[in-house]
């Protein structure tokens, strides 16, 4: 009930973070993008095969001089996938341990997501995805956040050869959301879900204009060639953003939503990397993918800060100035120095600043050694840095699993109401 709302609200007190003046509000009013890049893994980054960057325009963009990019940045999802990265870049709330949120949660419960918070300070929100409307239960989550438009698979032109796995290609994909980013008022928050990079990695023929690699895993040797794909995708999407102007003008965030390469495959996993082991650490820093954010005059470069998923959207509200000390939100501002450089896995398991813990082990998070023998000290700092991540996690559940936002009254928010959002394309 109600009072359970307390100890949420103690966390989120001890949660809060100081403002960090340099990048603090640098981006009032700015447009956002969020590009969501499927399965995209920072591995990627910089890789090359045979010489040849896999993603030159992706690798390109994290270097720029307007780009902070974040290196020790992890998915934190677990089997809702997709829909738990989505939720927690919308709402700073965890996915739940089993099942999808989104589905289970996002049709009935009340929500303070990113599109009704920025909605209320201005912005229009839209949701692009070359998939039915109807997966992961966008239709009725989007409405719980409070987006304005969502663009699914019916408002792009349906052709056979269009589609590949699980919707449109993404080169279509993102030419053909132009039509309706062009009409949506300014400023806007705009969501574009890529999808063609998705196990189990198909392409036709046309459009396979990269090598495979060659572990003889037929599940993972396609990876590189839909990544790069995806990279000229976006580089198309780039171009267009600045021939419009839209680029000088916006905030472009990227991410990865999650692996695309799971652990199973490590004797192909250990061939890309050109390692002789793939022990339980390098398994988990296996699931660091990009987070980056472009946006006009702010200072660049690679950040090493911590963090995952969970973080985004107060790292985001900061950039755009937007106050965020009364919100429900598990994660905090990664570029605030008092950010906490503790990455909670949905299990448990954790990658802290100093330690990273995988079931029972104990790794030194700088070096990857295995610590056997721990000091009294680091017994302390350990039993402290999992006691932290279960508050995490509970907290979230908490808040999910009560559907307690909708006891919370949040100073300056407008509760969303569901019915007056309808997605359904009207008949030309
Ligand atoms: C489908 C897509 C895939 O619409 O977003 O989701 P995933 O399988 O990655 O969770
Ligand atoms: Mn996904």
């Amino acid at each position: 009930d109600s009072n359970d709302l307390n100890s949420v609200l103690d966390y989120v007190k001890s949660n809060q973070t100081s403002k960090n003046v340099e990048y603090y509000g640098k981006a009032q009013g700015k447009n956002v993008f969020v590009i969501h890049l499927e399965s995209f893994q920072q591995f990627l980054i910089d890789y090359k095969v045979d010489g040849q960057e896999v993603t030159p325009t992706l690798n390109k963009f994290y270097h720029d001089s307007n780009t902070v990019s974040f290196d020790n940045f992890f998915h934190q999802v677990a089997q809702g996938k997709t829909s738990d990265a989505e939720t927690m870049l919308e709402t700073s709330l965890f996915g739940l341990p089993q099942g999808s949120a989104m589905v289970t949660a996002g049709t009935d419960n009340t929500f303070q997501a990113a599109p009704a918070l920025l909605n209320q300070k201005g912005y229009t929100t839209a949701a692009f995805h070359g998939d039915v409307g109807t997966f992961w239960n966008r239709n009725n989550a989007y409405k719980s956040w409070g987006y304005d438009y969502f663009f699914d698979s019916s408002y792009y032109p349906s052709n056979e050869s269009y589609e590949l796995n699980y919707g449109l290609k993404d080169k279509i994909f993102l030419k053909e959301s132009a039509q309706y980013i062009e009409q949506l008022p300014q400023p806007f928050y705009a969501k574009l879900i890529t999808v063609t990079n998705h196990y189990p990695y198909p392409l036709d023929s046309q459009n396979a204009s990269f090598p495979k690699t060659t572990t003889g895993d037929s599940t993972v040797d396609g990876y590189v060639q839909t990544a790069h794909y995806l990279d000229q995708a976006i580089n198309e999407f780039l171009t267009y953003l600045k021939q419009t102007g839209l680029y000088d003008n916006s905030v472009i965030m990227m991410y990865g939503d999650h692996y695309g390469i799971s652990s199973n495959h490590s004797d192909a996993i250990k061939q890309l990397l050109n390692k002789n082991d793939f022990t339980k650490y390098d398994d988990a820093m296996f699931q660091k993918v990009p987070f980056m954010i472009h946006a006009p005059g702010i200072k660049g470069g690679v950040n090493h800060t911590y963090g995952g998923e969970i973080d985004v959207l107060p790292t985001l509200l900061s950039l755009l100035g937007v106050d965020h000390s009364n919100n429900i939100f598990i994660g905090s501002d990664l570029l605030s120095e008092d950010h906490k450089q503790i990455v909670s896995f949905r299990n448990g398991d954790f990658v802290a600043k100093d330690f990273t813990k995988v079931g029972s082990k104990i790794f030194n998070t700088s070096t990857g050694e295995e610590i056997l023998e721990l000091t009294t000290e680091q017994q302390a700092t350990i039993k402290a840095e999992t006691k932290y991540v279960q508050i995490q996690l509970d907290t979230s559940d908490q808040v999910i699993n009560g559907d307690l936002l909708r006891f919370y009254t949040l100073p300056d928010f407008k509760t969303v109401n569901k019915s007056d959002y309808s997605y359904v394309k009207s008949k030309a």
